[in-house]
């Protein structure tokens, strides 16, 4: 086993020292910024987040902002998506890709006013391709990343312990909804969202002293709650069939194989980026398709490479997460499935090791 070298590259965040005095067991790398992975055990740290209410330091999800009089017109081509029906009491998860119809991130937008966006953004250059468009196109814009920093607290007493902290205001947001609340005499912009399906809101701060101002009240208003630190969960974010950009989707795939062909229109409007690509009716019916997959195994290895997955000896796709779950009895899995071997309760074997396992298309997520 070998460990990551930290330097001024792998940046820290405004709550690292917290994370670290917290017990963090592992970090991960996304933006180039340190996320905490692991406190107790993933497995320990899941069965907690389902049954109290954790804070996560999420810094790493990055905010890109667009602000100026051509904000409006670059938002709305960086995403097949529609935003029509864009407000600033919502946010939206854009699916966005390069002119290939290649996916490039996932992010949550966040509409701020008429001529100022933050796409809050997956683990990819985003500022470069957003900032080189506003460039190229020659849109009258300033793209950057601003001071500002997640904290999502996620879990089902999440609810309990935000009401404390911002007062009863904030128990009326509805799923993705938005909002400014106060918190020490500063209107922090809050949204009902996070990357669990335990329930939970994400809290944007500018500025490090508020930041751990914040997360030392959230911890003294949650001590009866059992509040912990914690970060995205790979049992509990694999059960819900969350996606991953990089590790379950890439550049390689488009949104419709990545089940993301919901959030776009019939017909895409033309000015968008990848339109002319994914507007092509073969396009719209993809030959592989993301699925939840449940592996009748226990001991798995980590998955950091693709796990081809086969049906009759010959390759049908591949598994690109997966991790034992307590709760289901059975190693939890996302992969990628040629469309003929989609179907639920499709029987497909993985073989790592030189041992065979059984792994069984589902028709949904697990949570
Ligand atoms: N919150 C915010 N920014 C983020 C993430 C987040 N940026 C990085 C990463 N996570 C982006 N990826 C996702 C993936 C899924 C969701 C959000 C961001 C998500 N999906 C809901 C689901 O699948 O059930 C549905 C969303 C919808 O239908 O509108 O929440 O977590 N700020």
């Amino acid at each position: 086993m070998s460990f990551l070298s930290i330097s001024r590259r792998t940046r820290k965040t405004y709550f690292s020292e917290k994370v670290i005095a917290s017990g963090v067991k592992a970090f991960t790398v996304y933006n180039r910024m340190l996320l905490p992975t692991v406190f107790k055990s993933v497995e320990e740290d899941c069965r907690h987040l389902k049954s109290a209410v954790q804070v996560w330091d999420v810094s790493v999800q990055r905010q890109v902002e667009i602000v100026g009089p051509d904000a409006n017109k670059l938002v709305s081509i960086i995403t097949p998506r529609s935003l029509q029906n864009l407000s600033s009491s919502k946010c939206m998860y854009i699916p966005m890709v390069n002119s290939r119809g290649g996916m490039i991130n996932d992010p949550v937008l966040i509409k701020l006013s008429n001529d100022r966006y933050w796409v809050s953004i997956s683990d990819s250059d985003v500022l470069l391709w957003i900032d080189g468009l506003a460039q190229g196109l020659g849109f009258n814009v300033e793209v950057f990343e601003p001071d500002v920093s997640t904290l999502a607290v996620q879990g089902p007493k999440a609810l309990t312990l935000m009401e404390r902290v911002f007062g009863s205001e904030i128990t009326k947001l509805s799923f993705f909804g938005l909002g400014y609340y106060t918190f020490n005499n500063t209107k922090l912009l809050i949204s009902k969202s996070g990357y669990s399906k335990q329930g939970g809101y994400e809290i944007c701060v500018t500025g490090k002293q508020t930041g751990i101002m914040l997360w030392d009240a959230l911890f003294e208003a949650g001590l009866d709650l059992n509040v912990r630190a914690g970060g995205p969960n790979l049992i509990e974010r694999v059960e819900s069939g969350l996606l991953s950009y990089g590790n379950d989707m890439t550049s390689d795939n488009t949104p419709f194989e990545c089940g993301l062909g919901k959030y776009l229109p019939r017909v895409i409007d033309e000015l968008c980026i990848g339109a002319s690509i994914l507007n092509k009716e073969d396009i719209k019916q993809p030959k592989q398709i993301i699925r939840s997959i449940a592996i009748d195994a226990s001991n798995l290895p980590q998955c950091t490479e693709p796990w081809p997955l086969l049906f009759n000896k010959k390759s049908v796709g591949q598994i690109t997460s997966a991790s034992y779950s307590p709760d289901f009895n059975t190693t939890v899995a996302i992969g990628m499935v040629k469309m003929d071997f989609s179907e639920a309760n499709t029987e497909l074997f993985l073989e790592i090791n030189e041992k065979p396992y059984l792994a069984m298309v589902k028709d949904r997520s697990f949570n």
